[in-house]
């Protein structure tokens, strides 16, 4: 169901799209009293990270240049499992607008949706390229496994380019949304208020009893309290490890630093490997509201 219009792929096509019109057109995708907690918000975040998170600053391959999620096998990467519908929710806007080019339609989405459901302002640049068919797609095993520990989520994160304090921060992300048990595997949204960006994920994961779920699926955990809120294991790291609570421990004290050091360090995914034109702009979007 791509679209395979040639014009997205010349070099200089991406000058001809209105971000600003798309970021609008984007906004009004969020809304779906039928779909999830009422928003396409949290998944199309998840799918703008899943299709940068996959950077090997060695090797300078992966990254949402290219766009290679939307091929397979990567597209069918058990990480990625559940992202087929943000990106079918965002094919008609592939039409409407053939000049975007994918790679940058899914990073902006994400950006839309941070900043529609409270977060900060994201800076966001154009010029992605597509590959036009299924060419370098990433290695499986590039993102992180939620089933495993601080190790694993600095090697992953490592091997992209950050550091503690950045990876503290982006964690954060997971205030927004749930996982769901026919994609990951896991179940539950991480606090009461999945589709607002927040500092909830510091302030639940430092202030709540956590249990191990009793459940026939994998091992995570619950909130003692109520049962209703989960987290990972590899969002328990951000608690346990020294290194990571004392930036959890500032996030949780202080929304604006959070917010602050969230959206640099959002920026930087979005733009790990990308090759921008010289004359790419910046652009701070206005929310609608
Ligand atoms: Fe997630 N993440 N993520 N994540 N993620 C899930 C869902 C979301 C990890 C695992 C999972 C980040 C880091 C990590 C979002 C955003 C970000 C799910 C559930 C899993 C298992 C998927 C499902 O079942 O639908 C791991 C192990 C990470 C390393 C610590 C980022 C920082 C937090 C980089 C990030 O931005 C979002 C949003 C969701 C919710 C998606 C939804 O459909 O609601």
């Amino acid at each position: 169901f791509y679209s395979s219009d040639s014009a997205s792929n010349a070099s200089s096509s991406w000058k001809k799209a209105n971000y600003h019109n798309i970021y609008k057109d984007i906004a009004d995708l969020l809304e779906d009293e039928d779909y999830d907690d009422g928003s396409y918000g949290p998944v199309f975040v998840r799918l703008a990270w899943h299709a940068s998170g996959t950077f090997d600053k060695k090797t300078k391959t992966g990254g949402s240049d290219g766009a290679t999620i939307r091929f397979a096998p990567e597209s069918g990467h058990g990480a990625n499992a559940g992202l087929d519908v943000a990106r079918e929710r965002l094919e008609p806007l592939k039409k409407k607008y053939p000049h975007i080019s994918y790679g940058d339609l899914y990073t902006l989405a994400g950006v839309v949706a941070v900043q529609e459901l409270g977060g900060p302002t994201i800076r966001w640049r154009p010029g992605r390229q597509d590959n036009k068919v299924a060419v370098d797609c990433t290695p499986d095993g590039r993102l992180p496994d939620a089933a495993q520990g601080s190790d694993h989520v600095r090697s992953i994160f490592y091997r992209m380019g950050f550091n503690d304090q950045e990876i503290t921060a982006l964690a954060g992300a997971h205030a927004l949304g749930r996982c769901h048990s026919n994609r990951s595997g896991f179940e539950g949204p991480w606090n009461a208020s999945p589709t607002a960006f927040t500092n909830f994920f510091f302030t639940e994961l430092l202030n709540n009893t956590w249990v191990p779920k009793k459940w026939n699926g994998p091992f995570q955990y619950v909130d003692k309290e109520s049962g209703q809120f989960m987290m990972l294991p590899a969002d328990m790291v951000f608690r346990t490890d020294p290194q990571f609570r004392k930036y959890s421990e500032i996030y949780a004290a202080d929304q604006d630093a959070f917010f602050a050091d969230f959206a640099k360090a959002f920026t930087k995914l979005l733009e790990l490997g990308v090759q921008f034109p010289e004359d790419a702009p910046v652009y701070e979007f206005k929310t609608l509201e």
